[in-house]
């Protein structure tokens, strides 16, 4: 199969962006609202077992204030809390605090050179993936991305593959022609299910999580003058990820796909 297009996850992958960047938005907003709640780095670490910033804050309420009288809908406090946490984040990353990891922009460079379509599937909100887009890679990158899947676009969130079938259906491409590239144990989930071949780059919270069914585990992208780590599986004679490591898992996988056909 030649490759055709590479879908990129948000958090962890593009930037290291959950202790520095969403924790700390959490807990402005929290404070902004008059409650003295601070999610330490280890609570938070916990607490992204829960993929989504909504779901995570209901959880939250559920194990560590399990007595408290919301005034209305537990949904609708959320939301609001959300939104004032979204706002805080846009202001964390327009600060420039949270660079894109290694090999990121080269990677979408090459990826653009060689017409190789890219697309997004998180489970952040829009507005998160537009100011770390437009931060780390310019005002106009937004628009390389042929498809941004982002947030509530999908009820189910990762690991439920829905978001990536959203990409996939969106660029009408079947996933054996794309490379998904993510940080976390649930996002991989996410991305098998959907049928993808996967790069795991794992980031600070998710260093050791399973990435059994991972194509490649590498230390972080790459760059021709810091290469990467293989922590798992071969990229020989690679020593960056790019379009043609991407192909030959690509090919690789597929080759793995024939064969168990054949056995059954
Ligand atoms: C990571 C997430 C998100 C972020 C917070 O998404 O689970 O919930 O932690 O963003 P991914 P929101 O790794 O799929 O990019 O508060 O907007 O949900
Ligand atoms: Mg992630």
């Amino acid at each position: 199969m030649s490759l055709q297009a590479l879908i990129f996850d948000v958090d962890g992958t593009l930037a290291d962006t959950e202790r520095d960047g969403h924790r700390v938005a959490f807990n402005r907003a929290f404070a902004e609202s008059g409650l003295d709640w601070e999610w330490s780095v280890e609570r938070y670490g916990q607490l992204l077992e829960v993929s989504g910033g909504k779901e995570r804050l209901q959880r939250y309420l559920q194990e560590d204030q399990p007595d408290l009288i919301l005034p209305g809908d537990m949904k609708a406090w959320a939301a609001e809390i959300h939104r004032l946490k979204t706002r805080h984040y846009r202001e964390l990353v327009q600060q420039g605090i949270l660079p894109l990891r290694p090999g990121v922009k080269r990677l979408i460079q090459e990826a653009r050179q060689a017409g190789i379509r890219l697309a997004i599937a998180t489970t952040s909100a829009p507005d998160n993936v537009l100011a770390l887009l437009e931060t780390g890679l310019g005002a106009d990158s937004p628009s390389w991305f042929e498809v941004i899947a982002a947030g509530d676009v999908v009820p189910a969130k990762k690991p439920a593959p829905d978001i990536y079938c959203y990409a996939l259906e969106a660029m009408g491409l079947p996933p054996e022609v794309c490379v998904a590239i993510e940080d976390s144990h649930v996002g991989l989930q996410a991305a098998l299910q959907a049928g993808l071949t996967t790069v795991i780059t794992p980031s600070s919270y998710t260093q050791n999580e399973d990435f059994t069914g991972a194509a490649l585990v590498v230390s972080h992208l790459g760059e021709p003058s810091k290469p990467f780590q293989v922590l798992v599986g071969h990229a020989l004679p690679s020593t960056y990820f790019d379009i043609s490591c991407a192909q030959s898992l690509l090919a690789t996988s597929a080759s793995v796909t024939g064969s168990r056909i054949d056995l059954q």
